[in-house]
């Protein structure tokens, strides 16, 4: 393996000339032993080139593997509040460079600047957050049933982690699972999205410029078939993270059933926003604009259904139309722009086809429905904001995760059949309410089946500080972020010291004091 040019970045930035970038493994960046690229890019302008990455086989996993494996035993006795130095020298790092990675980011990926600004400042807050982390790592201690012994419980690291990242928060969620895990002493591989390899790429290197040691953290780019898998299947990886896909998520999941592995998925989602009769109408719409829009739709939070009280239906489709109307579509980087485009050709035909089915189920094309293919427009995966209206709550336009620019009205007789119908899909992951009457706001949070409800306020925007993660097909129980996330990273390991130098036997009926067997 070769070492290839460091500090690419802020070139990259710029839309120079596209550079070719290496795996990163053992604190460089080095070749893939298959000599083989693969390019990313700009889903605005598929004639730009954001760069040309490392096509990686098996045997990059091994070697990537091999150095974390290396790394682990020096990295768990690193104290954690050293380690969470490192992660807070990250933070600032990232603050530095906000700019330059939203930039990229854009480009990358396409979402507009403001919210490539926002998923390079949830890294940043996960960052300050998963710092603080390093002096608590929280523990427990309990009285025992025994005189002159003491219990206690302390978190362990796991190993070697994998970590498997997708496209549509490219800094974010590696964040998310990167940095709780290291506090915690793993170390990591990153197999990040196709789409969006470099915008991983430099939030590696910046963790490495923090002081990583390395081998600590590790990136390995290429299919999720040969690298995802090879990660899952090696034995020194303990324990992996995935966001993407359910079907994907099925496959990692059930091959690490197998392997008695932990695995943590967060998956799709098909959330909804409920609008009920008292509801405060400015603001849902204002909420469900974003909800439905931002990120071009392609959030696993997106509000891809809008739940209207029939009393309020009309004059809610109306001003949902003419507002999604307005909305102005193009490159992320012009200010002016609301909405970007779609990641990239196989997501614009997802979003076609699923126009296709909503219109052949009968529900009525409300607004937008094409995808865009001219002026500046033209060289991008550009789709209309799109709205169907009168649509039933068991089209596959309301059931299936679509993961672009389409919502779904469906209409309700009432505040009931709201929950029954925003409950009515496999999947859990974010649901909301718009209602002023504080007694229905605290019955939709009682009986959302969701991992994450909000009360007017959209289904997107969920702080670090909480858990992140949904119930039924959504995940697997797991959950990301806040401290929940140093639940996911660690192994707990329970300590007995019994210091009555003497044979003390629990469960069996002793005198407390003597230690006496009572007969
Ligand atoms: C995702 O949709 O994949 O709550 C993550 C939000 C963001 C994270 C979304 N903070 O919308």
């Amino acid at each position: 393996m070769s070492t290839q040019t460091k500090a690419p970045e802020a070139h990259a930035a710029k839309g120079g000339k596209p550079q070719t970038y290496g795996n990163y493994i053992n604190g460089r960046q080095v070749k893939s032993e298959s000599g083989e690229t693969f390019a990313s890019y700009n889903p605005a302008n598929r004639d730009e080139v954001i760069g040309h990455f490392a096509s990686s086989t098996p045997k990059d996993v091994k070697a990537a593997v091999d150095a974390a494996a290396k790394a682990f035993p020096l990295w768990k006795a690193t104290p954690a509040p050293h380690r969470a130095e490192i992660i807070l020298k990250a933070a600032h790092l990232l603050e530095t460079r906000k700019e330059e990675l939203a930039q990229t980011m854009v480009r990358e990926m396409g979402k507009v600047l403001k919210e490539a600004r926002g998923d390079v400042q949830e890294a940043i807050d996960m960052a300050k957050y998963m710092a603080g982390e390093g002096r608590r790592l929280v523990g427990q201690t309990v009285p025992s049933e025994l005189p002159n012994k003491f219990a206690m419980a302390v978190r362990q690291p796991i190993g070697v982690v994998g970590l498997i990242t997708p496209w549509n928060f490219p800094i974010a969620i590696p964040s998310w699972k990167t940095l709780p895990a290291l506090v915690a002493g793993n170390t990591v591989v990153i197999k990040p999205a196709s789409d969006t390899p470099l915008c991983a790429l430099m939030f590696v290197e910046i963790l490495n410029e923090a002081g990583l040691p390395p081998g600590v953290l590790n990136l390995v780019t290429g299919s999720g078939s040969k690298v995802g898998m090879a990660l899952v299947e090696d034995p020194r990886v303990r324990a992996v993270s995935l966001t993407g896909s359910t079907e994907v998520g099925r496959r990692v999941a059930g091959r690490c059933g197998e392997l008695m592995k932990k695995i943590s998925c967060e998956l799709g989602g098909k959330n909804a926003i409920c609008v009920m009769e008292d509801a405060n109408i400015e603001l849902a719409l204002e909420g469900a604009l974003w909800g439905a829009f931002g990120t071009a739709g392609q959030r696993c939070t997106a509000a891809s259904r809008i739940i209207v009280h029939k009393s309020r239906y009309e004059e809610f489709c109306k001003a949902f139309k003419a507002r999604t109307e307005a909305l102005k579509i193009g490159y992320g980087l012009d200010p002016a722009n609301e909405v970007g485009p779609v990641v990239s050709q196989g997501q614009l035909d997802t979003v076609k086809e699923y126009v296709e089915i909503g219109k052949k189920e009968g529900a009525k094309l409300l607004c937008g429905g094409h995808a865009l293919t001219d002026g500046e427009h033209a060289k991008g995966f550009f789709h209309e904001p799109t709205v169907f209206c009168d649509v039933k709550a068991n089209m596959r336009i309301a059931q299936e995760e679509i993961f672009g620019p389409v919502t779904a009205i469906i209409p309700v007789e009432s505040f009931e059949e709201a929950l029954e119908v925003a409950n009515g899909t496999e999947f859990g992951l974010s649901l909301s309410m718009y209602t002023q009457d504080v007694n229905r706001a605290f019955k939709a949070i009682e009986d959302l089946e969701s991992g994450i409800v909000y009360i007017n306020a959209p289904t997107i925007g969920a702080e670090i500080q909480l858990p992140f993660g949904g119930v039924k097909q959504t995940g697997n129980g797991h959950r990301e972020a806040g401290s929940t996330a140093i639940d996911y990273f660690t192994e707990w390991k329970s300590i007995y010291i019994d210091y009555s130098g003497r044979l003390q036997k629990a469960q069996i009926d002793t005198d407390a004091i003597t230690g006496k067997v009572n007969p």
